[in-house]
């Protein structure tokens, strides 16, 4: 097929990369309903792919990968810039002409026997200031597929690309060639973890993908370009792209607002932007549930923006109890990696909300029964669906201006210490209260000792493209641009809260609305709330408690405890001191201010 683009550089970029790895032919993807059912096909005819049952799951497909690639491998991902101290101490960092000679080698020939795809799509909607265009080459029609769904791939971005608008190349391959007449033959194509690399070339503005096919570690558009690469961006262009949900609030009298949320990864930000409020009379609509770009538009206000068109989202765990808009989102047009198989070929995992309906295909391909010892799905199994899947997606998610954010909300999982929400007294306090996002993890989970608590600032540790102190000052320096009157509020909430005997304190689902509530009050001026030495809070008459919950529980969750928050000040301290001279300032002001108004207590 001849190239459909005139674009130059594309065209040069295309002809030198198929000449390192030597694909059996190339094709142009135009992002059509039948080049997605060609990928289908394909992945079928090579025992990849399952079709799911097409009266239960019309248009859906079951993956399973690979035991060593099911998950982002943060150890195998790279920054590469100039100075090492540029990448800072939460990046994996390496010299780009040493990384680049490397992965050439990997890539030599690494194409062989298998198509060269090529992936034109912009993320954020076509033709908005704020979206980019990036260009995927990748070797695996898995990806295809999965971008058709997660971004806007087409013919209407090979017409900017011709105008020689600039892009962003994402160079992936799963790492495997095939000998001749060689196919897959169901065996999910990858190469072993040390040979797996995923390196960032911020500088040039470049992204190198080896070994892995999964998620993202290979829908380059995502993680690598949508959040490290962006992040770079956003820092020279003074703008925010950031690992939140935005969502839209409704209230009975019908006013709305958007709020935006950065939760670590697997802490709930689909469950929120997806929320059925149990509180009469509010509604909540889905923007986005995983990524947000950000810009203050002339008059001063913050604008956000969905780069992606779909979800990928956690598969255990989501249920028509605790997320029954998601469940109507993956009903048709949705692929599953690494879920368990039932006998009328349907899906199934741990937390769906109802019992194996008999034996059932585990994630690797097993018989398995209730019972066995292992999980059916994989705790990270995942699924691909469309937004406009999505019965709460609100009309403006694709709005090119984006919607005007009234609050932001950092948040993660911690049983104890911290209320179940607090506001900020201003921006400053706000990005500390960002930068010392944590969440709690267990011994099994990161060898780490139990109850302590990985900083995870922004929910950005593992897709900051440069160093976290100079983005905490990106933070404060694009408010300080701003009026202070039209910024938005920033709130720290955490549903995660256990009583001593581990029970949780609060129920969270739907039930978080009715913090959504105060923090909607509180925009509008008209929620009370006490100055603490942590920040403004509700009294207890401030959140109405759902069932479940006694007036002790939630003075527990709503009191400011000191000796908690003066071991929480000792913990900031040492994170705060791995970014050495690159931590602003004021961040240190902020965290000595705290634990000066906690020894007044
Ligand atoms: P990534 O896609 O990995 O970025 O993560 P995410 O933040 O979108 O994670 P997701 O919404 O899939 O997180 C799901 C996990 O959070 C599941 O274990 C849920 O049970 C849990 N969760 C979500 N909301 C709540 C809540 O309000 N309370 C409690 N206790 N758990 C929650
Ligand atoms: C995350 O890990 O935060 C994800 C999943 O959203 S992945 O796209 O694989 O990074
Ligand atoms: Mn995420």
């Amino acid at each position: 097929m001849s190239a459909p683009s005139r674009n130059q550089k594309l065209l040069a970029w295309v002809d030198e990369v198929a000449q390192m790895t030597r694909p059996d032919r190339i094709e142009w993807c135009n992002g059509s309903p039948d080049e997605l059912d060609r990928m289908f096909d394909l992945m079928v005819d090579e025992g990849l792919a399952t079709m799911l049952n097409p009266s239960k799951r019309p248009g859906c497909y079951l993956f399973r990968s690979d035991p060593s690639d099911v998950a982002r491998v943060e150890n195998r991902t790279y920054i590469a810039c100039r100075n090492r101290e540029d990448a800072g101490p939460s990046n994996n960092w390496a010299d780009p002409a040493e990384l680049k000679a490397t992965m050439r080698e990997l890539y030599d020939g690494c194409m062989v026997g298998r198509t060269m795809y090529v992936i034109p799509f912009t993320m954020g909607p076509l033709g908005s200031d704020i979206s980019r265009i990036g260009v995927e080459l990748t070797d695996s029609p898995y990806v295809v597929a999965n971008m058709h769904i997660m971004t806007r791939v087409g013919n209407g971005v090979i017409k900017l690309l011709d105008d020689q608008a600039d892009f962003i190349p994402c160079l992936h391959s799963v790492g495997k060639p095939l000998a001749a007449g060689a196919s897959d033959e169901g065996t999910w194509p990858c190469a072993p973890l040390e040979d797996k690399f995923i390196s960032h070339f911020p500088e040039e503005r470049l992204i190198w993908s080896y070994g892995s096919g999964y998620g993202g570690n290979a829908l380059l558009g995502k993680k690598c370009l949508a959040l490290r690469i962006a992040s770079v961006a956003a820092r020279d262009e003074g703008w925010l792209a950031e690992h939140m949900l935005i969502l839209k609030i409704t209230c009975p009298e019908g006013k709305h607002r958007y709020v935006a949320a950065a939760f670590p990864s697997a802490c709930g930000k689909t469950n929120l932007a997806m929320l059925i409020p149990t509180l009469p009379g509010w509604t909540v609509e889905t923007i986005g549930d995983d990524i947000a770009w950000m810009r203050f538009d002339e008059e001063g206000y913050l604008h956000a923006i969905n780069p992606e068109t779909g979800f990928f989202g956690v598969a255990p765990g989501t249920s028509q109890e605790s997320n029954p808009n998601a469940m109507t989102s993956i009903q048709r047009n949705t692929i599953f990696t690494n879920v368990a198989l039932t006998e009328d070929q349907d899906i199934w995992w741990e937390g769906i909300g109802y019992d194996p309906p008999g034996e059932l295909i585990d994630w690797q391909g097993r018989v398995w029964h209730d019972g066995s010892r292992e999980p059916a799905a994989h705790p990270n199994a995942r699924f691909t669906a469309p937004a406009t899947q999505c019965p709460a997606l609100a009309p403006e998610w694709r709005d090119p201006r984006g919607v005007r954010i009234s609050a932001i909300l950092f948040g993660g999982r911690r049983p104890s210490t911290v209320p179940l929400v607090h506001e900020a007294f201003d921006w400053n306090h706000g990005v500390f209260m960002g930068s010392s996002v944590g969440s709690e993890v267990t011994a099994a989970a990161l060898d780490l000792q139990a109850g302590t608590v990985r900083r995870d600032p922004m929910a950005m540790l593992p897709f900051c493209g440069y160093h976290m102190g100079d983005y905490f000052r990106h933070w404060i320096e694009t408010g300080a641009r701003q009026d202070p009157a039209k910024l938005p509020k920033i709130f720290y909430v955490n549903w995660f809260r256990k009583d001593a005997s581990g029970r949780w304190l609060w129920p969270g689902y739907g039930e978080n609305s009715r913090v959504l509530a105060w923090i909607f009050r509180r925009c509008e001026g008209k929620a009370a709330a006490r100055e603490t030495a942590i920040g403004y809070m509700p009294d207890a008459a401030g959140i109405e408690a759902p069932a479940g919950v006694s007036d002790a529980d939630l003075q527990e969750l709503l009191t400011v405890d000191k000796a908690g928050w003066l071991r929480e000040v000792a913990s900031i301290r040492e994170h705060y001191a791995t970014f050495g001279e690159r931590l602003p300032a004021e961040l240190q002001q902020q965290l000595d201010a705290l634990e000066q108004r906690l020894l007044q207590l």
